[in-house]
């Protein structure tokens, strides 16, 4: 029988800022590249249910997470002298936390340990198990801060996502096509001592092995802005689709090469790519304009100061990066780089408002000129801008009405959007006729529209 979304009770003061907070994962991704057009279809029947979708995209990263391991550094910073620098007791202590976490989880870890400035280094890597040993995604960030204090935006920010992403790997059971790594750098703040001491480790046969190195070094700045590397391009995209999806815009940063731990592996020829909310340089009117905060005043006005502490960071930058690093994880070791063949792409990019707490709306795409049934593996790209998606039931109504569930409402998932690609076991349907998405938005308050959708045969 077709599930019916059932009015989700809830209490709430205004908004979605007063609604009773649950943690609900629902999984982001982009939209698949390459399209065939589709013709407007006419409203479905509504008729029994179907299997349920499964997610191959990233789960949401949940913020309390990856605060917490703020709250660690700043921890350990204040019982370590004030900080966690390079040779210093905290950054030790610093490495110790992180690979504990990743230990539990199943991560295979190793320590490399190098000499500057008199003292011994260390960065710590951990391996993912499975994957292809011949194509490796690694994401890294420098886990050292500057002497003057804690580090917790520089780079607590960087490290903390980076570790939750890989929690979130282990979480999932994650069993991606490519093999993760993961890398946490000593000694970037005296000139990238130890992404240059990891990378030159490597030999050349290594080296060749790597897919791409995406870097994050500072992601939470307290006024922030949203820089994409303009490095390696597959790398950039997948990063500005993710906050194209989002309806966050972004701009290439512009601080030049050289400036963290991804021109170590950029050296040696790998694709690298990666985040950045700025430090200290000031943010424009126009700036500000697109993305808030304060005009005139720096990115980060704490940055290798002893104000970096966890009062320095924007809560949203950082929600919205640490999504972003699980997004490029789950999207970069999937399967090939090359998108489905053309023509077997559907889409109808016709927006459709989604009346709140309203009639379920249905938005048609007709296939026709294939033979036999859907695949087991049918793909379902969905686009919805929402301001509290856990309002919306979704479902895909086959040509002849069966109704596959994708996703069910989750009162107090108040997170935006929903951009995620969906699994269908639709090889009992005939591939060609009427196909249709069906949203509806169960709670009151907060609404949206359908951007776009997309099946793939
Ligand atoms: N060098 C980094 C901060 C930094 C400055 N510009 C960029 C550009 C891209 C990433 C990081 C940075 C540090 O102080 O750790
Ligand atoms: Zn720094
Ligand atoms: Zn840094
Ligand atoms: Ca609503």
């Amino acid at each position: 029988m077709t599930l019916s979304p059932s009015p989700v009770g809830r209490s709430r003061i205004s908004g979605r800022s007063g609604r009773v907070a649950a943690v609900a994962a629902v999984a982001v991704a982009g939209l698949l590249a390459g399209t065939a057009s589709a013709s407007a279809g006419t409203t479905a029947a509504p008729a029994s249910a179907g299997a349920t979708a499964q997610a191959l995209a990233a789960p949401d990263i949940p913020l309390a997470n990856v605060k917490a391991h703020l709250t660690q550094f700043s921890s350990i910073a204040a019982a370590n002298g004030g900080n966690r620098a390079h040779g210093r007791p905290g950054y030790k202590a610093s490495i110790d936390y992180v690979k504990a976490k990743l230990d539990a989880a199943g991560f295979a870890t190793s320590l490399q340990t190098f000499t500057t400035s008199g003292a011994t280094g260390y960065n710590l890597i951990a391996d993912w198990p499975g994957g292809d040993p011949n194509k490796i995604v690694m994401a890294g960030a420098h886990l050292d801060s500057v002497s003057s204090g804690a580090g917790i935006n520089d780079n607590g920010s960087g490290s903390a996502a980076v570790l939750e992403s890989a929690l979130a790997v282990s979480r999932a059971q994650l069993k991606p096509d490519k093999h993760l790594r993961f890398g946490w750098w000593g000694a970037e703040e005296l000139g990238l001592v130890g992404s240059k001491a990891y990378v030159n480790s490597l030999p050349s046969t290594e080296r060749a092995k790597f897919a791409g190195y995406l870097n994050f070094d500072m992601i939470g700045s307290p006024n922030p802005g949203y820089f994409v590397y303009d490095d390696d391009p597959a790398i950039e995209k997948t990063f500005k689709d993710y906050f194209a999806g989002l309806g966050v815009p972004t701009e290439i940063e512009t601080e030049g090469d050289g400036r963290s731990d991804h021109a170590s592996f950029k050296n040696v020829g790998i694709p690298v790519g990666g985040l950045f909310t700025g430090a200290s340089r000031t943010k424009t009117a126009a700036q500000a304009q697109k993305w808030g905060g304060t005009a005139g005043q720096a990115f980060d006005r704490c940055y290798h100061s002893s104000c970096d502490n966890t009062a320095n960071i924007s809560d949203t930058a950082l929600d919205r990066n640490s999504d972003a690093v699980a997004h490029a994880l789950w999207t970069l070791s999937a399967g090939g780089t090359t998108p489905p063949p053309t023509g077997d792409d559907y889409e109808n990019t016709t927006p459709l408002a989604i009346p709140d707490a309203g009639a379920a709306v249905t938005s048609p795409i007709t296939v026709s000129g294939r033979t036999g049934n859907a695949p087991a593996t049918l793909k379902v790209s969905v686009n919805i801008k929402h301001t509290w998606r856990g309002d919306v039931v979704i479902d895909l109504l086959a040509p002849d009405g069966t109704a596959y569930r994708l996703k069910n409402s989750s009162s107090g998932d108040s997170a935006d959007n929903i951009i995620e690609t969906y699994t269908v076991n639709a090889s009992s349907e005939p591939a060609n006729g009427t196909w249709r998405l069906r949203a509806q938005d169960v709670a009151r308050q907060d609404t949206g529209s359908l951007t776009s959708w997309k099946l793939t045969f």
